[in-house]
């Protein structure tokens, strides 16, 4: 490690002798705390009380913070989420928060204070209702994906967009052993809770399950579709009835699209099971529902995206002008791909989250083990179905009929 880690002390001093920020926050003394409640890095607030003005220090620190410093992890994985960051802020500058600044030799991002806005799963347990986020999360997703994939970029721009995220290789890998390896065997970071020794136990000798996981593997793996987030769940959302704001891009890479509305749609599956155990029906209904929205509303904005496309994609003169039905027919497949594979994702996602290392807030906070137990069994019992069903469930309705037999 050659980099100062900071701590509330320094990273005072840090913001004062950078001028970056001190421009934001003015003059006066400042004062610090550390809010982080992710897995894997230091989040730092800084104020100062003499005018309100606030920013927020990310830092990347040289191990897993979830598991401790027995599992190291590069810091250098900052600069993916510095880099991804400041494309988002260019193309969809209203769905990121501001940078203020970034360092690639201190690994450390400073941006707005979301101050007005919290983690959506914090909203989801208190039942806010976001009207805008359905609209907003597949506008990102939607606009992010096309400007990067072989639609809109040239050649050149594609390489050179791969070769700025392809040495990711740790947190892809992360994602390759956490999310699609490691809870559907025996490892020693799973954790479970005891009430579903049996079903955990059953997943790791279901070969049906087990081949299809490694299927949706080998896609993450292989399929340079698009940037993606990378770790796009309700826990990297920060919003309030009016804006969304997505965050903690670290896990970016060239990836599988449907990886990251798979990840959007799965949180809300599980959300949706987690606030119906809790009693919130109608609550639950909408969470539900706004998955398929989720589904729908993507695939028609990149549709749009994909018919008007050209990029590396479209030798001018191939398509004749009035040959619309050349293009629909391919946008049709690439979209039934991308949702069929979101749902092999989802399910991946919803999985590991029962067995694996990272457990989701939503279902961890039920203190009663027994409810927590069931909302489990069912996430695991739907996650399993959509696994194993997911190339043939290409569309929200067939989703929705998929979990909707299983009611
Ligand atoms: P990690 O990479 O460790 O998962 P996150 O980027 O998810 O870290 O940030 C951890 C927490 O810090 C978030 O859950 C949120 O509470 C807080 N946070 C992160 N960015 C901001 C921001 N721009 N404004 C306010 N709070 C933030
Ligand atoms: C080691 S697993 C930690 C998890 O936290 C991040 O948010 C990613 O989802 C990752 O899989
Ligand atoms: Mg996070």
């Amino acid at each position: 490690m050659n980099y100062e880690v900071l701590d509330i002390n320094s990273v005072i001093k840090y913001a004062k002798d950078t001028p970056q920020i001190s421009i934001i926050l003015g003059n006066g003394e400042y004062t610090a705390k550390e809010i982080g409640d992710g897995n894997l890095n230091l989040v730092f607030i800084v104020d100062n009380p003499s005018n309100g003005a606030s920013v927020v220090i990310k830092q990347a620190l040289p191990y897993l913070r979830c598991v401790g410093e027995s599992f190291p992890l590069g810091e250098q994985r900052m600069l993916f989420e510095i880099r991804s960051m400041l494309f988002y802020a260019d193309k969809t500058p209203t769905l990121v928060p501001q940078i203020y600044h970034s360092d690639e030799a201190k690994y450390t991002l400073v941006m707005r204070n979301l101050s007005e806005h919290i983690i959506m799963r914090k909203g989801i347990l208190e039942c806010i209702r976001y009207p805008n986020f359905a609209d907003d999360i597949t506008d990102f997703i939607a606009k992010t994906a096309f400007a990067t994939s072989v639609f809109d970029m040239d050649s050149k721009e594609r390489t050179k967009l791969t070769e700025d995220f392809v040495a990711n290789t740790q947190l892809r890998k992360l994602t390759e052993d956490f999310v699609f390896t490691f809870p559907y065997m025996e490892n020693e970071t799973n954790r479970h809770n005891p009430l579903i020794e049996a079903a955990a136990k059953t997943i790791k000798t279901d070969m049906n399950f087990k081949a299809k996981a490694m299927e949706l593997k080998y896609i993450f793996m292989t399929k340079a579709e698009a940037l993606l987030h990378g770790d796009l769940h309700t826990g990297s959302v920060m919003l309030n009835e009016k804006e969304t704001f997505i965050i903690d891009s670290e896990f970016a890479f060239v990836g599988p699209i449907g990886f990251d509305l798979g990840a959007v749609v799965g949180n809300l599956l599980m959300a949706s099971i987690a606030m119906g155990a809790r009693g919130e029906m109608e609550y639950a209904k909408w969470l539900e529902s706004m998955a398929y929205d989720v589904m729908d509303k993507f695939a028609s904005k990149f549709k749009t995206l994909l018919l008007g496309g050209g990029g590396a994609m479209y030798e001018s003169g191939y398509w004749a002008d009035t040959d619309e039905n050349g293009k629909k027919i391919l946008a049709q497949k690439i979209i039934g791909d991308i949702l069929s594979e979101c749902v092999g994702f989802a399910g991946c996602k919803m999985a590991r989250r029962q067995l694996g290392v990272a457990h989701i807030l939503e279902i961890d906070s039920i203190e009663d083990e027994s409810l927590r137990a069931t909302v489990e069994t069912k996430v695991l019992q739907i996650a399993i179905k959509m696994v194993t069903n997911y190339a043939q469930t290409d569309s929200a309705k067939k989703l929705e009929q998929l979990i909707t037999d299983m009611k």
